[in-house]
């Protein structure tokens, strides 16, 4: 069985073992010292796999299903679902305590987006439609403090409010986890040079946009588009970058074909996939039942 495909993927993922995400207080020569810790960002320097969830329903109920089923981490979607700001906020309360590592797709590779929503307490950015390597360095730029970056100090959700503001402002730029979008035609070509940008953890491949770069929209499986997502595979292993895909259809297989190809940042279906499959697959199998 590869690596990472385990009921409980917490077991075998980001956790691996290792501590949840959070805060954690040392006692370091006889003084208490404050660190937070995200299991994700370490798991992705490693080359281990996590499995993430995705949320589209901007409810936290759906967060505490999620966290509970054991997610390693899970973004909400504020690029294409009807998510506000404050509705991604109360999504990652509903994680709180679970060990879930909350992440957000941002709108859009907007240095506000960015700021806002990781002062509202996301622990990884996932940003869409990154072309060039300049696009990828305004999104690194956007989710560090400064010197790295050009995040705004302020008193906000992420840390507490300011109550833990010292140990956030030294922590962040260490524990945020910034994955780029590669999901065009142009992106692929730039492949290389995006992938030098420091400060970035990795590439998420966006299947459906690429097939509507390459002319094929929808057909996620097209040679040009299988090709595209290999080329870009490649690319993270020589630059020693984790991959990332969305496994729209979670297949038993597909899953496994993804982790052994060497996917290591992987998202398995969503929210409304899964509400739509299992109710008209309840409905399919009540009204065959009545038919016979
Ligand atoms: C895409 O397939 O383009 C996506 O952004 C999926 O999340
Ligand atoms: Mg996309």
């Amino acid at each position: 069985m590869p690596r990472g495909f385990a009921p409980q993927s917490r077991a075998a993922g980001a956790g691996s073992g290792a501590l949840p995400w959070g805060k954690y207080l040392l006692l370091i020569n006889e003084e208490y010292v404050m660190i937070s810790f995200n299991p994700v960002k370490k798991a992705l320097s490693e080359r281990r796999v996590t499995l993430g969830g995705w949320i589209q329903i901007g409810h936290p109920a759906v967060a505490e299903i999620f966290s509970q089923a054991g997610f390693d981490w899970i973004a909400v979607d504020c690029e294409h679902a009807d998510m506000s700001l404050a509705d991604f906020s109360n999504i990652a309360r509903g994680m709180n305590g679970t060990g879930a590592v909350p992440f957000a797709r941002v709108r859009e590779n907007d240095t506000l987006a960015i700021r806002q929503i990781l002062d509202a307490g996301a622990r990884g950015v996932i940003v869409p439609l990154v072309n060039t390597a300049e696009e990828a360095v305004k999104a690194v730029v956007a989710s560090n403090f400064p010197p790295e970056g050009v995040r705004g100090f302020a008193f906000c959700r992420a840390n507490n409010w300011g109550a833990d503001f010292d140990e956030y402002a030294k922590t962040a730029n260490h524990e945020t986890v910034v994955i780029i979008m590669v999901e065009s035609k142009q992106a692929v070509e730039n492949i290389d040079e995006i992938l030098e940008v420091r400060g970035v953890d990795g590439v998420f491949i966006g299947p459906y946009d690429m097939s509507g770069s390459y002319g094929v929209v929808g057909q996620t499986n097209h040679d040009s588009v299988r090709e595209a997502c290999a080329t870009v595979l490649e690319a993270c292993k020589r630059h020693g970058k984790a991959a990332g895909i969305h496994i729209v259809d979670p297949a038993k297989e597909v899953i496994e074909k993804a982790i052994s190809d060497g996917f290591t940042f992987i998202a398995l279906g969503m929210d409304t996939v899964f509400i739509s499959g299992a109710s008209r697959e309840a409905l399919r199998a009540a009204r065959t039942g009545g038919d016979q």
